[in-house]
């Protein structure tokens, strides 16, 4: 059986990741894909325990390199539980942030250098990448405003608007390397243009018509 398909979706906080994962899945079931949804930090019992620590964890002081091990240590959970499985069995998996993120977060918002996050990319998943990755790509005061009213914000939605920009800007820097795999999105449309931009996207690399 040939490998499934292994497409991401990445942004600043409010950008819209959420609502496009299900925008990506109707055209994947519409292409007679088996669709898996999973999202990062999570995606399995021990990935969505240190998703609380990290989202939730109260008081408790993590370093930046604390905070990023942590995430390599939940991803490395979820691939060989559920993303290496699906891929293997032919599924399409589309997953709510992976590595880009922490590219941006840690690499932009905290400062890790680059080389420690790449180490950590080629031991936990060897060759593994993403075969698309869809970037909604919004301004931080925008997708700040979308996501603003949640009465109790996590870790990282209580960094300010400069963090953010340094997160959105690293996020640009990853596209600008690797434009083949990263589609950057213009997500301050409406919602339908939006839908519309990241079907659009997908039916492309699919190679199939609207
Ligand atoms: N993190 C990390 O640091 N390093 C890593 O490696 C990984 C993750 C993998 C959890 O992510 C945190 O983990 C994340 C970084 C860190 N923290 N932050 N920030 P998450 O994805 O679960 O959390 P999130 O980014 O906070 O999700 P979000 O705020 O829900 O964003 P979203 O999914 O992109 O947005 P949404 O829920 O689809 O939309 C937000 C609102 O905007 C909602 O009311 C929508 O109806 C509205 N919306 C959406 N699109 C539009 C348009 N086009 N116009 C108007 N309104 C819209």
């Amino acid at each position: 059986m040939s490998r499934g398909l292994f497409i991401t979706l990445e942004g600043i906080e409010g950008a819209g990741k959420s609502s496009g994962l299900a925008y990506v899945k109707e055209v994947l079931v519409q292409a007679g894909r088996e669709v898996v949804l999973t999202r990062e930090p999570g995606g399995t019992p021990l990935g969505e325990r240190l998703r609380e620590l990290l989202l939730h964890g109260g008081d408790v002081d993590i370093s930046a390199d604390t905070e990023t091990l942590l995430i390599f240590a939940a991803r490395a959970d979820h691939l060989r539980k559920v993303i290496e499985p699906a891929l293997a069995a032919g599924k399409a998996v589309v997953c709510d942030r992976f590595t880009d993120a922490t590219y941006a977060y840690q690499g932009g918002g905290r400062g890790v250098s680059r080389e420690r996050i790449t180490a950590l990319e080629r031991w936990v998943q060897g060759g593994l990448r993403p075969d698309l990755t869809l970037l909604l790509d919004v301004d931080p005061s925008t997708g700040l405003a979308r996501a603003g009213n949640r009465s109790h914000p996590d870790r990282f939605e209580r960094e300010d608007g400069k963090f953010f920009a340094r997160v959105r800007q690293a996020y640009l820097d990853v596209a600008a390397r690797e434009p083949e795999r990263l589609r950057v999105i213009d997500a301050a449309a409406t919602p339908q243009e939006v839908k519309h931009r990241v079907q659009q996207a997908v039916r492309e690399f699919l190679h199939v018509a609207a």
